[in-house]
């Protein structure tokens, strides 16, 4: 063989269950655990890369579930590695996208992976590979009110307010009817007043009528932004957008950069999530978000409730936007009880600090991989 090019030595998908600290109410699913497939890919320079490819809610948010896209990975992506110089990420990248439909969760995790290991062998951040690099070292970080009760949820937020660790809230609404849940948002607004800026999320849970009601309501609560009002792929979104002040975030609608250019052209929103995930990995996503911006929209780091691993990955990414408008809701580690990180993420003063440190700036904590893994066989002792 040849002993310059790197190729793969050993590539391991794990899926872990990692529990969350409080029941996540969205329309389509209540989160209790969150499950996300773990990519460890080692090179024959011993060098590992590690990725994460997490949906939400089984297959309640989009086609392609934790199971799924394990089983994608290990059955199609990894044979495709076989024998490929694994520094040549763009190169390995096109390869599995010629090969691989849709799957962008999957080809995610993977590309990260790569992109992990590729930068820890330079001695640089993931975000230097990414356009010109970082030009911020923090991001703001929004948190998620979805506990399902009012109460509940403005105790929530002003213990992240004293805390400083967050003064943007997103409500996920959609499951009541509307009237009830702008009745929800309103008071949760009424409550924080110009302390925070409250935005909603309704996974496309309104029809257009619904959301006519719905933006009109919410403008009067003093909403600053609604997110995905609508199903993807119509003509409501555009309308919307036109119809009413209040600024329109695109996320479901966003699966990669035609995607993207199809949402901008049409005018179907001010504001673009950036996904790593749901646009099939850091570059892919960085096509979006630069569309976004070439269009004049604003831009926002989307999570999929990622652990660690991955919202580290968008870290990297959202770190090289010049311009990040709307902050970001990276907050998906500290949803969970416990992380699998060595080191924890960290977060103060409203902000999360872009991991630094080669590769994605994480490493694992192996003891937590074993424990959460769906695998394990014996109960460990605890
Ligand atoms: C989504 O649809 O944006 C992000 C935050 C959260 O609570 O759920 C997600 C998914
Ligand atoms: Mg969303």
């Amino acid at each position: 063989g040849n002993d310059v090019a790197l190729t793969l030595a050993r590539l391991e998908t794990v899926l872990l269950d990692l529990p969350t600290i409080r029941p996540h109410v969205l329309v389509m699913a209540t989160m209790r655990v969150q499950s996300i497939v773990l990519v460890r890919l080692t090179s024959s320079d011993g060098v590992e890369g590690i990725g994460e490819g997490t949906t939400i809610g089984g297959v309640s948010y989009g086609p392609e579930s934790p199971e799924g896209i394990k089983l994608v990975i290990d059955r199609y992506i990894a044979p495709l590695l076989e024998g490929e110089d694994l520094t040549r990420v763009g190169a390995v990248m096109a390869k599995i996208n010629k090969h691989v439909a849709g799957n962008n969760i999957a080809k995610c995790a993977v590309e990260t992976a790569l992109v992990d290991a590729q930068a820890r062998r330079l001695g640089v951040a993931a975000s230097e590979l990414i356009a010109g690099g970082r030009v911020r070292s923090h991001l703001p970080v929004a948190w998620t009110l979805a506990s399902g009760e009012t109460a509940r949820d403005i105790e929530e937020a002003e213990a992240m307010l004293a805390a400083r660790r967050h003064n943007v809230f997103k409500l996920k609404i959609g499951k009541r009817d509307v009237r009830a849940d702008a009745a929800h948002v309103a008071a949760i607004k009424k409550a924080l007043g110009e302390r925070a800026s409250v935005r909603v999320d309704v996974n496309q849970g309104w029809s257009e009528t619904q959301a006519e009601l719905g933006m009109r309501l919410l403008a009067e609560a003093g909403v600053d932004l609604v997110e995905q009002p609508v199903v993807r792929g119509s003509g409501a979104l555009a309308r919307l957008s036109a119809r009413h002040d209040v600024p329109i975030m695109a996320d479901e609608s966003l699966h990669g950069a035609r995607d993207g250019f199809a949402v901008a052209a049409g005018a179907q929103a001010q504001v673009f999530a950036i996904k790593i995930a749901q646009s099939g990995g850091l570059f892919p996503a960085n096509d979006v978000a630069r569309i976004g911006h070439a269009a004049g929209l604003g831009l926002y780091g989307g999570t999929m409730l990622e652990a660690g691993v991955g919202t580290a990955a968008s870290a990297q990414l959202c770190a090289t936007f010049p311009n990040l408008e709307w902050g970001t809701e990276l907050f998906g580690s500290l949803l969970v009880q416990e992380d699998i990180l060595a080191e924890p993420l960290r977060y103060a003063d409203f902000s999360l600090q872009v991991p630094e440190g080669p590769g994605l700036g994480v490493r694992l904590d192996e003891a937590k991989v074993a424990y959460f893994r769906r695998d394990r066989t014996a109960p460990l002792l605890h």
